[in-house]
């Protein structure tokens, strides 16, 4: 806490005097977390008399377009130009959600090009690389929205949560932890829930607003995805679904569309661990989820498919063919789950 604290102190000391020039970033497919606590912050800067650009490498899903302010997060693939140019003008430098300037495509360069504005990092993934002005980095958090929280209650106090700020924090932070049904769920998380309800938070609508907003095709993807798609390997142990740009297109595939399917195979008694593959022109996207303390996915991540992650929700990429990733898995997971301590 007092470390905390220190840091609060050398950060209200970057935000105090002449209004800045301020770029926020976020990682690549933003999803809640990411937009929903680049937003919010970036709203705390704004008062206090900052010019502020949140920026994203591309473009966020559908069912975040709700959140106050996301229609001016720069989508740098979409807006090369623009994103160079405030970046590049900026006196400071926040990158939120992820630890690795290098996964942030075109940003990257832009970010290193700019090496006099000062990188604070705020972000609860695991390993950062420590080569941040300044860090606050809390892999025990839930969620870079609650992080964010922590950040203002110190730095501002509640009472200068706005129920837009109280909205994209709780969007952030219902996203990140499955709407409060795994990672660290806290009393203090709970209570920081309760500060957003006093602030005008409206749970049913941010709930609503992300959950059920899909498109038909969508929901059909879903039904296609488990009913053709997820097999068990490992005597049920272990799952995976998979889904290739040919099936994508016959759905009329957006972005984001297969967001949360890795979950439902978990959903299933006695799937430990659950894999999502998704093929784009240049790779297959990993995502792995599993449940508790037994299958640690983000070592699982790190070990065979190059990624990371957290405990229990991790990804990474493979630059094979979707079969022989599935494959990669198949002998993957009856590797790894024999190391694990399952309990049943
Ligand atoms: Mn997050």
């Amino acid at each position: 806490m007092e470390e905390f604290l220190n840091k609060i102190t050398t950060l209200k000391e970057y935000l105090t005097g002449a209004p800045k020039r301020i770029a926020v970033v976020t990682h690549t497919n933003p999803d809640g977390d990411a937009i929903g606590s680049s937003l919010a912050w970036a709203e705390v800067l704004v008062s206090l008399g900052h010019e502020v650009s949140c920026l994203v490498p591309n473009r966020y899903p559908s069912f975040l377009g709700w959140m106050q302010g996301v229609e001016n997060v720069v989508v740098a693939k979409e807006s090369q130009e623009l994103a160079a140019e405030k970046v590049a003008a900026a006196e400071l430098v926040f990158i939120m959600d992820l630890n690795k300037i290098d996964r942030l495509d075109t940003l990257t360069e832009a970010i290193e090009a700019n090496t006099t504005a000062p990188r604070i990092l705020v972000d609860h993934h695991l390993s950062p690389p420590n080569d941040y002005t300044l860090q606050f980095s809390y892999p025990d958090l839930c969620s870079t929205a609650f992080l964010t929280y922590k950040i203002i209650e110190q730095m501002v106090g509640i009472d200068s949560i706005s129920v837009s700020i109280a909205e994209n924090l709780y969007a952030g932070i219902m996203t990140d932890t499955g709407n409060f049904a795994f990672s660290t769920l806290t009393p203090d998380l709970m209570r920081a829930v309760a500060v957003l309800l006093e602030r005008g938070l409206n749970i049913p609508k941010v709930h609503t607003a992300v959950y059920d907003s899909y498109t038909a095709d969508r929901v059909k993807l879903l039904g296609y995805s488990l009913c053709h798609k997820m097999k068990l390997l490992e005597e049920g142990r272990a799952a995976y679904l998979s889904l290739s740009e040919r099936e994508m297109r016959q759905h009329n595939f957006q972005l984001g569309d297969s967001e949360g399917f890795v979950n439902y195979p978990l959903t299933i008694v006695g799937v430990k661990i659950s894999a999502m593959f998704t093929e784009t022109r240049k790779f297959i996207r990993v995502s792995l989820r599993s449940r508790g303390d037994e299958v640690d996915v983000n070592v699982f991540a790190r070990k065979y498919f190059g990624g990371g992650g957290h405990k229990n929700a991790a990804g990474g990429k493979s630059f094979v063919s979707l079969r022989e990733t599935i494959e990669n898995y198949k002998k993957a997971v009856a590797e790894f789950l024999p190391t694990c301590d399952l309990k049943d």
